[in-house]
């Protein structure tokens, strides 16, 4: 029997962290200059990363984008006050934002931000609640910054991770839609950080989010659904998943769009940001390469639409499962701040190893 000293399980830890910041802001370098577009041809991207990966190559670093600002507020918050501190995380948000304005922001969140400014952050929660006349934004941008409450939350049990995605989520969008699109990003990267590399079973890895997304949207006789709003859109989007699962390889990029969606909308990208690290366990004709972090980011980004965001959410997650062994040389070292997610991410190890994310 292989017996695994307690030194090497940390060690396989440590590295999923470091998988989780470094793939997320892998996902959001490379994506970016994509966002927005459709039909990218996987040749195209064949090319890209063909040249990126060229070991001679020296070109200016690739920029990340309001994505990665925001999950690097997120995660300093988390770990400047040892936890979640909703003050100090939307402080950090605003004052971001006012340094480097131009990341590539959603077009109404910079509201909440100027809201936020003007209220001197005496009320953190409602600028985020009269967006959209009241109906709270239902963008990705929650979701897009979750992944380093999913490292904090490492040893914490869902409730807690669920509570504390939804809080960081509610500071920008209040919209049922929007939060809970974080919460299941929160979820999948946590289940794949509790995943050892070699042991997912994609099927389960599914199931495990649905029944767990039942929980949290299981409606409250409080509940009222907005116009066109669905009770469970979550556990609908991924049972969706699993169809397109046993549909296999055949299935194609427009089919992802139109049926899992490709949009800047939480309940339109974060399903299909799942979907894409689970199809790229497997090879995917087109995409020419063996590594599964760069088959999962090269996908993500080939579905088009959002893919800047689509490609970290995709990138957090199959960082989380297979560390920053699977992570290619040459493609990190292109990303701008690369030192900085590598920090973060020992930053919210230690403070999970020492025990401090418990209290
Ligand atoms: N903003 C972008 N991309 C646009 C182009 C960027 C360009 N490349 C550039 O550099 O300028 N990307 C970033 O925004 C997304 C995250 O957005 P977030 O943070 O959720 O913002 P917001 O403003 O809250 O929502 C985004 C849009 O969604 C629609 N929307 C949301 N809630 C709505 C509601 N209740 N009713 C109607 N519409 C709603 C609105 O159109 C919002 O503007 C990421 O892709 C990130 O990369
Ligand atoms: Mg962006
Ligand atoms: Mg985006």
């Amino acid at each position: 029997m292989k017996v695994i000293s307690a030194m090497a399980v940390m060690e396989a830890l440590a590295s999923k962290f470091r998988g989780c910041m470094v793939g997320a802001l892998m996902g959001d370098c490379f994506g970016a200059p994509f966002e927005g577009d459709i039909n990218i041809s996987r040749s195209i991207l064949n090319s890209y990363f063909k040249r990126l990966l060229d070991p001679d190559l020296k070109v200016p670093y690739k920029q990340y984008t309001d994505d990665t600002a925001m999950a690097r507020c997120v995660a300093q918050s988390l770990i400047d006050s040892k936890g979640y501190n909703a003050k100090d995380m939307a402080r950090k948000f605003v004052k971001e934002f006012y340094a480097e304005p131009n990341r590539g922001y959603g077009s109404n969140i910079v509201d909440v931000f100027a809201a936020l400014r003007v209220n001197k952050f005496s009320d953190v929660y409602t600028p985020a609640g009269l967006q959209f006349s009241g109906r709270g934004s239902f963008g990705n941008g929650g979701a897009m910054r979750i992944a380093p409450v999913a490292l904090f939350c490492y040893n914490k049990d869902d409730e807690e991770v669920v509570n504390t995605a939804k809080d960081s989520a509610l500071l920008t969008h209040a919209s049922r839609m929007g939060y809970n699109g974080a919460i299941l990003q929160c979820l999948a990267v946590h289940l794949a950080l509790h995943t050892p590399f070699d042991k997912l079973d994609t099927v389960n890895f599914v199931e495990t989010l649905i029944s767990k997304m039942k929980k949290v949207e299981t409606p409250t006789e409080d509940d009222i659904f907005d116009e066109g709003e669905e009770p469970f859109l979550y556990v609908k989007k991924l049972t969706k998943v699993l169809e397109l699962m046993e549909r296999g390889s055949c299935v194609t990029n427009e089919q992802v769009g139109e049926e899992l969606g490709i949009h800047i909308a939480a309940h339109l990208s974060v399903p299909t940001a799942i979907y894409s690290f689970i199809r790229a366990t497997n090879p995917i004709s087109g995409v020419e390469t063996d590594n599964p972090v760069q088959r999962t980011l090269h996908y993500a980004i080939s579905l088009g639409g959002d893919t800047d965001t689509i490609a970290s959410m995709a990138g957090s997650i199959a960082g989380a499962y297979y560390g920053m062994e699977k992570v290619p040389e040459n493609l990190k070292r292109h990303c701008e701040a690369l030192a900085d997610a590598i920090k973060q991410a020992d930053q919210l190890f230690s403070l999970v190893e020492s025990g401090a994310s418990n209290s």
